[in-house]
């Protein structure tokens, strides 16, 4: 039977679709950093995760395909505990993922939403993803029923983190957490690239989504919960003070400055065991 052919990857065809709801799922999760993890404690861990930190269920085939979007820098403490978390939890959703951190090279002000843009152009390219979640590095998902999975429209999935007393801090907040299938980015144009320093890039991707015609979906308060790894505000991350301005502008700026005009140079792939790594040289302030 040519169906049962093993294809190129490796895998026997027929295998039965995975439930709609993974059986796997449990409820809250218990979020604690143990001093002294490493990275080789997590990689043992998870032995089913393979080159790239690339995953899928072994036993039924997955029915939604995630990459996770790190933008990353100078953050290695917490990129090992957000693996450490992350990694059983997506396997616990029987989802087919893949985890990609996008490093900035170089000392310049960091720009958040422009590695985005990075990170989705980069993962696409290596799988049809069906569905990219931007993730902060610091930020734990504290329930299993925060599914990694896209809704009809843009989903916001951190509403409730323990900074903000699990609530939201104001009505179009769409910081920390979110999911996009590859449509509704490209019909918002992707993210802003002229976003330097901390602050209102967020603001400016949830303008974009109303902006594309579409509205934010959100998971329950009591699901969408997470925790926040603390720490000082980074070195080379400074409040950037134009965002009022630029936040004010992005009505007429949207259709010019985002995917469309993403500029950047890749210095190096790496498939590592827990995670894709790309570097990247994306220039600096014009
Ligand atoms: C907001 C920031 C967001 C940040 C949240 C939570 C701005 C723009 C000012 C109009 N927005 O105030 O970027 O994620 O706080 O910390 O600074």
């Amino acid at each position: 039977n040519l169906s049962l052919l093993v294809k190129a990857h490796g895998r026997v065809e027929d295998m039965p679709h995975c439930p709609k709801t993974s059986p796997l799922i449990g409820g809250p999760i218990h979020v604690n950093f143990p001093s002294g993890l490493t990275l080789a404690q997590v990689v043992r861990k998870n032995p089913l995760v393979v080159r790239g930190g690339r995953y899928r269920p072994p036993d039924c085939e997955a029915q939604h395909r995630t990459a996770i979007i790190i933008p990353h820098r100078n953050r290695e403490h917490h990129l090992k505990f957000l693996l450490y978390y992350l990694h059983p939890f997506l396997q616990r959703q029987q989802l087919n993922y893949g985890i990609y951190v996008i490093h900035q090279a170089g000392n310049y002000t960091f720009n958040r939403a422009k590695l985005m843009n990075v990170g989705f152009r980069e993962a696409m390219r290596e799988e049809d993803w069906d569905c990219l979640f931007f993730h902060d590095v610091d930020l734990i998902p504290e329930d299993d029923r925060n599914t990694y999975m896209c809704d009809t429209n843009p989903k916001h999935a951190a509403i409730a983190m323990d900074k903000f007393g699990y609530k939201l801090p104001y009505k179009m907040y769409f910081g920390g957490v979110s999911a996009l299938s590859p449509l509704h980015y490209l019909k918002m144009n992707g993210f802003p690239n002229n976003y330097w320093g901390w602050g209102g890039e967020d603001d400016d991707i949830g303008v974009r989504v109303s902006l594309g015609g579409m509205i934010i979906s959100r998971p329950s308060v009591k699901v969408g919960r997470y925790k926040m790894i603390k720490h000082k505000l980074d070195k080379g991350n400074d409040v950037n003070p134009r965002r009022f301005n630029m936040l004010a502008k992005t009505r007429q700026t949207w259709k010019l400055d985002g995917m469309n005009t993403v500029e950047y140079e890749v210095l190096s792939r790496d498939h590592f065991p827990l995670y894709t790594n790309i570097t990247v040289h994306i220039g600096t302030e014009a």
